[in-house]
């Protein structure tokens, strides 16, 4: 049985990309533009449940909020919860620029979805490692991926594309997660 949720977000690649692996599980995405509240914390569960939760508050029907980030080994997991500042301020350049001379380019993309309906509140948590390139590479996707090259490539997310990335992506997974737990229950 068809099911839909909405998500909360203004970032167009995460919603094509939820919508693609939820349609798996016959769940249909819509996004929704509620107002969203972003706390500030290290916790993506925790911020991905409290704008999720205010979310629902008050659009009343299940709902989807995911909070995401780029955990870089070198800079002791920043810019993590602040990814999207970071990708905003100082951007790819400035993250390759921090990165120069550093012996590990280790780093792995965090992903969690909060999930809110009736009497129900979960969280599913998403990851994928891999490391920085020296150089942006690709035109697909969104965000870092043009420097993300996960762990078993040697192409970027931006290079390797939808297909590669929605089956092993943080968000990927996550969302994958969410999907299993929803066909297991009974229609809403
Ligand atoms: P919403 O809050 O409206 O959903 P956002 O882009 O602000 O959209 P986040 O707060 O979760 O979302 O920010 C995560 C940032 O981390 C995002 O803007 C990207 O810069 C980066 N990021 C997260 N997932 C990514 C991915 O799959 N590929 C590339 N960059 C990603």
């Amino acid at each position: 049985m068809a099911r839909r949720i909405l998500l909360v977000t203004g970032n167009r690649g995460k919603l094509e990309e939820a919508r693609e692996v939820l349609r798996e599980y016959g769940v249909e995405v819509e996004q929704a533009q509620a107002w969203k509240l972003e706390v500030q914390s290290e916790s993506l569960e925790e911020i991905a449940l409290r704008a999720a939760r205010v979310a629902y508050a008050q659009l009343r029907r299940p709902l989807a909020v995911e909070d995401a980030g780029l955990f870089i080994n070198a800079l002791n997991g920043f810019p993590g919860p602040y990814s999207s500042y970071a990708y905003k301020t100082i951007g790819i350049p400035g993250v390759l620029r921090l990165l120069e001379g550093a012996a590990d380019r280790g780093a792995c993309f965090k992903a969690a979805v909060a999930y809110v309906a009736p009497l129900v509140e979960r969280v599913f948590t998403g990851e994928v490692c891999g490391s920085i390139a020296r150089e942006p590479r690709g035109s697909q996707g969104f965000g870092f991926d043009p420097i993300f090259v996960p762990e078993g490539y040697s192409s970027t997310f931006a290079e390797l594309g939808p297909g590669v990335k929605n089956r092993i992506s943080h968000r990927a997974r996550a969302f994958r997660r969410l999907g299993e737990w929803l066909s297991r229950r009974d229609p809403l």
